[in-house]
């Protein structure tokens, strides 16, 4: 059976990106394929996290992963830091990437911004790290957002040129599941710019233990345009906030974008808002309820991490033992 690996990081409280274009599709995943699910705490202190927030941040994301669907005792739930396969094995892949790969990704360029030189180099290797969550375990499908097609293509090719290097089919090619409507997602503040769990600004997202008031007044407050409702998607193309909105009601509500459009063409953003709202209380909401009971119990969540972290050592430290014979380390 093909094996399903994806990860999230602990920068914050999952926002509604992450979970249409990520923690739903995991969910759906897990009756069809064996699945990893990994709490990326190593790739969340390539920016500054206090010991308190990643604690806090990674327990938070544990309970969220649970109340949408996640089921730790079929598949694994884990912290990445745990297992130490994902360290060995980015080393070595640190040693196959090429810098001029690396300088082309377009999420470092992102988050470093014109501060280049004050981020930490693990934010810049991020992607080699990346390769070696998925190699490790020779998953071979990842359910991921748009945002990190660039880093799947870079998987692929970080994992073709260690086979290519060393003369072996060691590494399995990897496919990315990316969602058909709200791939990405846009903050409700700025259409331009992707909603994102570290945004300054908590008025950019819903987090999905947000209050029915709190998502409410997040949608109420969401910028958009004068324009009525047109008729179809192509007349969106110069309205990025209109276009989010509908994209987001088309996926909660797991509709084609063309139909909701047609559905509200000719009514005003009010109308919209407010049935947007009642789809995503309708959806989120139960989420958030289970994940503030789920954070009560610190030691369960505790538990459940350990245990995947042993189900997942088991499959990924002898890939990453036969990687480093491969590559020539004495045992
Ligand atoms: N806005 C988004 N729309 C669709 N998918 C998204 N994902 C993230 N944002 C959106 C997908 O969620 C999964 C987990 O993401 P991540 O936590 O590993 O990192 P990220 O992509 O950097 O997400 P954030 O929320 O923007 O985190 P911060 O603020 O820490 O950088 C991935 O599959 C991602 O594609």
């Amino acid at each position: 059976m093909q094996r399903v690996f994806s990860g999230i990081q602990p920068t914050g409280t999952p926002q509604l990106g992450n979970y249409l274009g990520a923690i739903r599709n995991w969910v759906a995943l897990q009756q069809r394929y064996d699945c990893v699910f990994c709490l990326v705490d190593l790739h969340a202190i390539t920016v500054s996290r206090t010991p308190a927030q990643l604690r806090g941040d990674t327990l938070t994301q544990a309970a969220c992963l649970l109340a949408s669907g996640i089921d730790p005792e079929k598949h694994i739930l884990y912290n990445q830091s745990a297992v130490s396969a994902h360290t060995r094995l980015a080393w070595i892949f640190n040693c196959v990437t090429r810098l001029g790969w690396l300088n082309r990704m377009t999420q470092f360029k992102e988050k470093a911004g014109k501060d280049r030189e004050n981020h930490s180099a693990g934010l810049y290797i991020y992607p080699s790290l990346m390769a070696a969550d998925i190699h490790a375990f020779k998953a071979t499908l990842v359910p991921v957002g748009d945002d990190q097609r660039q880093h799947l293509e870079l998987a692929n090719d970080i994992g073709e040129k260690f086979n290519h290097d060393y003369g072996v089919a060691f590494f399995p090619h990897i496919e990315g599941l990316i969602p058909a409507e709200a791939a990405r997602v846009m903050s409700l503040r700025d259409g331009t710019k992707k909603m994102s769990k570290s945004d300054i600004s908590a008025q950019s997202r819903i987090e999905l233990t947000d209050s029915a008031d709190e998502i409410r007044l997040k949608i109420r407050r969401a910028k958009t345009d004068s324009d009525p409702i047109p008729a179809t998607i192509t007349e969106l193309a110069e309205r990025p906030e209109a276009l989010n909105l509908l994209s987001i009601h088309a996926a909660i509500v797991e509709e084609k974008l063309e139909n909701v459009v047609a559905h509200f063409s000719g009514q005003g953003f009010g109308h919209v808002k407010s049935a947007l709202s009642d789809a995503l209380i309708e959806k989120i909401v139960p989420i958030g309820d289970e994940a503030r009971r789920l954070m009560h119990d610190e030691a369960y969540l505790v538990t459940i991490l350990r245990q995947g972290a042993e189900k997942a050592r088991a499959i990924a430290e002898p890939i990453v033992d036969e990687a480093e014979k491969i590559v020539g380390f004495i045992r």
